[in-house]
């Protein structure tokens, strides 16, 4: 699959997905948004696909939207921001969909949009020298494409609120401290730290990773009992896999488990 602002290759059970406008910080237009929910999709439609790694070209991971976009500089008519808006939702919820492991190496700025894309994702890597920025408030805005959800979730109230009514420069270091996201890594380590990641999320039981991916989104609105609910269900389901029984007889054969992702 080819698209125009988003670089796109298959290897070995993993999509790499490269947001590519490095002219503009790899900022979001509306095709790009589309080309990129596309290929979320895709990666959930191909069985070949086990993982994802999503990245940015250039110095920036992602200057969240557009803003030449959003308010044309020539006067001309901006579009509706509630379309916008919508437009990014049908991306996130794509991406919380995929039943497969998605990896970010947020390779440079993660600002606005780009941040809270990067913490819709599964596991995120950050360059040391990466930061990231709820922008948001800066120009009048709020948090969207599920920052007011997934922030607080991960930092707690305290540090989301100030982070959004601040709109500093948060470190990739003080993220992973914060347990923002899950690593740090040297700048020129990222993409083979990543890549590595994904290929390795690639072998593991594929089906097994998408139902703890769809426990954990259950995990947020559930209490405990609930909870335990999803889990007896998802279990009976994970229980029915063959890599579930592979995963078991080479346990007993003390033999490195060779996972088909069914
Ligand atoms: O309608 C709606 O807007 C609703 C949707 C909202 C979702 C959102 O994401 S709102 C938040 C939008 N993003 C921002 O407010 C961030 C804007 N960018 C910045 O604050 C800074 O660029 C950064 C802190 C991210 C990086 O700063 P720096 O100094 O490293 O780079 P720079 O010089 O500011 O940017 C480099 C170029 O990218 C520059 O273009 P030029 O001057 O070289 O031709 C700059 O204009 C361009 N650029 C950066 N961010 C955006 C952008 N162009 C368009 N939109 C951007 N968001």
């Amino acid at each position: 699959m080819s698209y125009r602002y988003v670089l796109h290759e298959s290897s070995a059970g993993v999509a790499r997905l490269t947001l590519n406008r490095p002219e503009v910080l790899n900022s979001f237009n509306g095709q790009m948004v589309d080309e990129l929910r596309a290929a979320f999709e895709g990666a959930a439609a191909d069985d070949s696909v086990r993982a994802v790694l999503l990245t940015g070209a250039g110095r920036a991971f992602c200057a969240g939207q557009d803003l030449a976009e959003a308010v044309p500089p020539d006067g001309s008519p901006a579009p509706d921001i509630g379309d916008i808006v919508a437009n990014y939702n049908t991306l996130v919820r794509a991406m919380r969909a995929l039943e497969k492991p998605i990896v970010c190496a947020v390779n440079g700025v993660a600002a606005g949009a780009g941040a809270n894309i990067a913490l819709a994702c599964d596991i995120v890597l950050a360059a040391d020298g990466a930061a990231f920025i709820q922008a948001f408030s800066k120009i009048g805005l709020i948090p969207d494409n599920g920052g007011t959800y997934f922030l607080p979730r991960l930092v707690g109230m305290a540090r989301a609120a100030s982070l959004m009514m601040l709109a500093e420069k948060l470190s990739a270091a003080q993220a992973a401290e914060w347990g923002m996201i899950y690593r740090v890594v040297p700048a020129g380590e990222l993409l083979d730290s990543a890549a590595a990641l994904a290929a390795d999320l690639a072998t593991q039981p594929t089906r097994a990773l998408g139902l703890i991916k769809r426990a954990l989104n259950a995990s947020w609105a559930n209490d405990l009992d609930a909870q335990l609910d999803v889990e007896a269900e998802l279990q009976r389901e994970a229980g029915q896999t063959a890599d579930y029984r592979e995963g078991v007889r080479a346990f007993q054969e003390k033999r490195k488990a060779r996972f088909v992702g069914g």
